[in-house]
């Protein structure tokens, strides 16, 4: 069961949810829950509302790219809220405490987008765009492509800060935003199923086959990108 799901749920009486809920987090997360679902519920959802926000301004910006260089920079989107046992995991490693107040002040990613690139170059070119816009404000850049981590990741990760219009307040959000190209996604994504296998030990020789497979990907990223410079460079033939 989805604790989300568990806590939105209005069909169920307290002790029932409180039941499910007690397998799947701990007696702290739990009493958080009961005491401040309400609010919890609110700012989630302040949360969903900033992450459509920033989905349709990177949608335009596509859109817009698709029409002046016909072809789509962005090849796919997705978006999560971070679950409530991940934020209280992430409250707990930095010595925080589970408070609605330390939630908004501390965990930037509760809101996160990830946009997937065909090139390179396409990732800063959409990140300058989004950055360049009036309303949106940014907070923290890491850009894991200029300086991997030292396991080989790759990606832009920024945190920007938008507004969102409510019926009768206007709040600011923050949003995480990881923009990678389809290779970067690729390695990301396989290192993780592999890091995180259940019950098996993750051993040194394997973290540097995982570093060798992230140099093959950034070298692919790299020529893949002069390949598109060559042929963007090509005289355009009229149409038949
Ligand atoms: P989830 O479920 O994706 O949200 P911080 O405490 O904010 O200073 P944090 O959160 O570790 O530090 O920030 P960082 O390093 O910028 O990375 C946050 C997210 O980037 C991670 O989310 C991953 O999605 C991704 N990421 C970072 N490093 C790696 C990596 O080595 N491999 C892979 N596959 N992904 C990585 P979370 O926190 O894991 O959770």
């Amino acid at each position: 069961m989805d604790v989300e799901n568990a806590v939105i749920s209005t069909a169920e009486t307290d002790m029932e949810m409180r039941k499910k809920l007690e397998a799947i987090i701990d007696e702290d997360a739990l009493n958080w829950i009961f005491e401040k679902r309400d609010s919890f519920l609110d700012l989630i959802s302040y949360y969903r509302c900033a992450m459509m926000e920033v989905q349709t301004k990177l949608n335009v910006l596509n859109e817009e790219y698709s029409i002046r260089f016909a072809r789509n920079p962005i090849m796919s989107i997705k978006s999560r809220i971070k679950t409530i046992g991940s934020i209280q995991n992430k409250l707990k490693r930095k010595g925080l405490p589970f408070t609605l107040e330390s939630l908004q002040n501390n965990i930037y990613d509760v809101a996160g987008l990830r946009v997937i690139c065909a090139f390179t170059e396409d990732v800063y070119s959409i990140a300058a765009s989004l950055l360049a816009q009036d309303d949106v404000t940014l907070i923290e850049k890491r850009d894991y492509i200029e300086n991997p981590k030292a396991n080989g990741y790759r990606s832009l990760h920024l945190i920007i800060e938008v507004p969102i219009f409510l019926a009768s307040e206007k709040r600011k959000m923050k949003v995480e935003i990881q923009l990678r190209t389809v290779a970067m996604d690729c390695w990301a994504s396989l290192e993780h199923q592999l890091r995180y296998k259940k019950n098996r030990e993750f051993t040194e020789e394997m973290a540097n086959e995982l570093m060798r497979c992230a140099i093959i990907s950034a070298e692919l990223d790299e020529r893949m990108n002069n390949l598109r410079r060559t042929v963007d460079a090509l005289p355009v033939a009229d149409d038949k």
